[in-house]
């Protein structure tokens, strides 16, 4: 304590000094002892002063960290229309659309020239003839050869169409196959006809073949294989028909054109015979 009170500046004994007439309010032994010992204590609190003039303005802070994200702004005007822009790559092609209904009937176009039609219209008239008749014998054909083999060809008269079937065949039999293709055993109703068929039986190299002749209905009456009568034509040879052994019904022709009565089931070549009109 008494180090302190030697090193005191003299300041402080200055305030000391201001504050004896408080001292002497404490009491008469603050008095007595001022001299010896000195208590400092801070003082009261003064009175606020007067505020201060504003003062200047300070310097610029520093730039701050940046902020974050602000909230989206109201949505801008429509902007004027842009230029136009390069044409693009051509389309695929579409599918095809419905027809379209009817268009309305056109004018009526101007006359024809005349011409000579006739000539042109007579041609197609003999050539329509000509193509039915070439159909007519195709079917024929169709019908009458099934195979190359089975026939020697065909010979023809004004009426008829002759067909010698090189396929032996007893009498029944033959009819069947000449009846099959719309004709019938040969029946020669006059010399033309038997001659024809004698010729044919002829270039063949054959001796005799059936033809549609026989009295099968009622003996010794000899008809037709088509039951059409014998009346004003018939080339038997002489001494024929004689139904040798009682067996002969039926008839063939020689090579010569002469017919015979022959028995029915011996199988031999034969002729049939097709109407041109019915082909
Ligand atoms: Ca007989
Ligand atoms: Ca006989």
């Amino acid at each position: 304590m008494t180090r302190r009170k030697l090193v005191l500046p003299t300041m402080l004994l200055s305030v000391m000094m201001s504050l004896l007439p408080l001292q002497s309010s404490l009491g008469q032994q603050v008095a007595e002892d001022s001299c010896t010992v000195q208590i400092l204590v801070p003082g009261l609190k003064g009175e606020p002063g007067d505020k201060g003039q504003k003062g200047a303005p300070g310097r610029p802070g520093r730039v701050g960290p940046p902020g974050g994200i602000g909230q989206p702004g109201l949505k801008g005007q429509k902007g004027i229309m842009g230029r136009h822009g390069k044409v693009g790559p051509s389309g695929m092609k579409g599918i095809k659309g419905d027809m379209g209904e009817p268009g309305p009937t056109g004018p009526s176009g101007d006359p024809g020239v005349p011409c000579e039609c006739t000539p042109i219209r007579k041609m197609i008239g003999e050539m329509d003839i000509l193509v039915a008749q070439l159909s007519s014998e195709l079917k024929f054909i169709k019908n009458a050869l099934p195979s190359p083999a089975a026939a020697a060809g065909i010979k023809e008269t004004d009426g008829k169409v002759y067909l010698l079937v090189k396929e032996e065949k007893r009498y029944a039999d033959a009819e069947l196959y000449c009846q099959s293709r719309g004709g019938h055993l040969a029946m020669p109703k006059e010399d033309g006809a038997n001659a024809a068929i004698a010729g044919y039986i002829t270039d063949a190299g054959l001796s005799r073949v059936y033809i549609g002749v026989h009295d099968l209905d009622r003996e010794g009456e000899f008809t037709y294989v088509d039951r059409s009568p014998m009346t004003t034509f018939s080339k038997w040879r002489k001494g024929e028909p004689n139904n040798a052994y009682n067996d002969e019904d039926c008839a063939e022709m020689v090579a010569s054109g002469e017919w015979t009565d022959v028995a029915c089931h011996p199988t031999m070549y034969f002729i049939c015979e097709f109407d041109k009109d019915a082909i």
